[in-house]
């Protein structure tokens, strides 16, 4: 663990701060092929206290072990709803140290009291956690920090949410080197090769899928980045030595004057991207833009073959414009994975083979297959209560690629959810006609190693247990 002080600015009050992420333990069989992701939202915490003069470290569990969680005043943990268990235990170990604890992210922002209660945590954050946390490491009393809620004597307590911040150039920019740079190795982005860097441009999605939790974090107005702003991180991330970029903004396309600007600019630094896109926000015009300044690859949540389904589950996008957007971008020269998902309300037998269909026609060079997760607060979650079809699951059972899928929809069993997910892995990986494509796109030995670990991983689940 890394613990960064800021030399020029004194801290007047020696807080010392430790923000832990939580290992992920979601993935069942598929196991990591690429590398470990760096943990932005940490990173943009600990950069933000470290410009405001407090002592900052940050304990990725991902890459690193616990040693001892000794000697800060402060313990932060993030957590997504499947870590809850373990964040558990991380309060459990920090109270044995005498540490504040504090909780951020979707989880606990969704269900505040339920979050403290289970983990016993002394403070949850709401939302977006910059100005949230300084203003809890500075010491200013619990009731006066917007966005918080915490126990007291008397209870829990929740404080008035806090504004999001307007202006996104006011947040610093991630000081990687924060981060223990060489044990993430690799490309935390599927599908693409070489070590790679994350960035978000952007926070919040306008649009409202009824499975997707995201909303509750950024909200659903988008707040932008300037272009100059971004630049100067990927000039910081091109000095760090990587070469390509995931931008990992929820709709990177929406805008696009801004991202026919953020391509002009970014050429100049021959650094390849890749990213995630709604088919309704691409054209000739951006794809060539995109292509012509490094764009390798874009993800697009396609989700289902079936208008009906999209439908209801509130996408806003058609058919028509998947099979567009994946036929413009293959001629643009850009590969592209395509985001399905399963298990959603009211999608029967019928819905699911239209949902095969439509992935053999896209042609995607990449297919990620997850079954729909009932997550706290979505429309997903509140139908599934209702139905009693969510009987008592631990938390962390809600993810999409666990081995056991624990819920049932209104047609499928998990067992059954779980089986159609597997074939459709098979039936897109193990095939012939993409095996070949894939040998004839090979360039490199890191390419090579890439292609057979993955078959590998793919080609495992064929042994029976
Ligand atoms: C990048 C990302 C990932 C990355 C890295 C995540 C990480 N940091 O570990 C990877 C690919 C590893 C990932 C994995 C998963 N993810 Co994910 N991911 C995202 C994504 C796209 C962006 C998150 C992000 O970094 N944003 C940028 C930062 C700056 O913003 P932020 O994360 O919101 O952080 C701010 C606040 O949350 C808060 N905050 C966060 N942590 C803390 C901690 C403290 C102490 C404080 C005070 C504040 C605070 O302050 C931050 C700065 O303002 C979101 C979608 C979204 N738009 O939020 C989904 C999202 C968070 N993921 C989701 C899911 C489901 C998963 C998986 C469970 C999927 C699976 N495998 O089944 C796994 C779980 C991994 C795990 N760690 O156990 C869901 C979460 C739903 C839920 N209720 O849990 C989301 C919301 C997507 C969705 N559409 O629903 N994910
Ligand atoms: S477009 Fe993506 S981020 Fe936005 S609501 Fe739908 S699934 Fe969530």
């Amino acid at each position: 663990m890394l613990i960064s002080q800021n030399p020029t600015k004194p801290n007047s009050k020696n807080v010392k701060v430790l923000l832990i992420r939580p290992s992920d333990r979601s993935l069942g069989k598929f196991k990591k092929v690429g590398g470990v992701q760096h943990p932005m939202n940490l990173l943009s915490l600990a950069t933000y206290l470290d410009n405001n003069s407090i002592e900052v470290g940050i304990l990725d569990l991902e890459v690193e072990p616990i040693k001892s969680l000794k000697g800060y005043d402060i313990i932060g943990i993030t957590a997504m709803t499947p870590n809850i268990p373990q964040v558990i235990e991380l309060v459990h170990l920090a109270k044995l140290e005498g540490a504040k604890t504090v909780l951020g992210g979707i989880h606990p922002t969704v269900l505040p009291e339920d979050t403290i209660k289970e983990t016993e945590a002394d403070i949850v954050v709401r939302g977006e956690g910059e100005i949230s946390l300084l203003e809890i490491a500075k010491g200013v009393p619990l009731n006066k920090i917007e966005g918080i809620s915490y126990r007291d004597t008397t209870g829990i307590k929740h404080n008035p949410d806090r504004k999001p911040i307007e202006n996104l150039d006011e947040i610093p920019i991630p000081n990687r080197s924060m981060l223990k740079l060489n044990l993430y190795t690799g490309s935390a982005s599927p599908a693409i090769i070489g070590n790679s860097a994350v960035m978000f441009t952007s926070r919040g999605c306008p649009n409202d899928c009824n499975f997707c939790s995201a909303k509750y974090m950024h909200g659903k107005r988008v707040r932008f980045r300037s272009i100059g702003h971004i630049m100067q991180e990927v000039r910081d991330i091109n000095a760090l030595g990587f070469n390509h970029i995931t931008i990992d903004d929820d709709t990177f396309t929406l805008n696009k004057k801004r991202i026919l600007d953020f391509c002009n600019e970014y050429k100049k630094w021959n650094m390849t991207f890749d990213i995630d896109a709604r088919v309704d926000t691409v054209d000739n015009e951006i794809l060539s833009a995109l292509k012509k300044s490094g764009c390798t690859k874009i993800a697009y949540g396609v989700e289902s073959g079936s208008n009906k389904v999209l439908k209801r589950m509130r996408k806003g996008i058609t058919l028509d414009q998947v099979k567009k957007a994946f036929k413009l971008t293959r001629e643009a020269g850009i590969k592209t994975q395509a985001l399905i998902s399963i298990g959603h309300i009211e999608e029967t037998k019928e819905d699911v083979e239209l949902t095969k269909k439509l992935i053999s026609e896209i042609e995607a060079d990449y297919l990620c297959v997850s079954v729909i997760t009932p997550y706290p607060k979505t429309e997903v979650y509140e139908y599934d209560i209702e139905k009693g079809y969510l009987n008592n699951i631990k938390w962390d059972n809600y993810a999409c690629f666990k081995d056991e899928i624990l819920w049932r929809t209104d047609n499928f069993t998990g067992d059954e959810l779980v089986k159609i997910r597997d074939k459709m892995y098979k039936d897109f990986y193990i095939n012939i006609k993409y095996i070949l494509k894939q040998v004839k796109g090979l360039r490199n030995f890191n390419q090579l190693k890439y292609y057979i670990t993955a078959a590998l991983s793919v080609i495992k689940w064929r042994i029976p247990k």
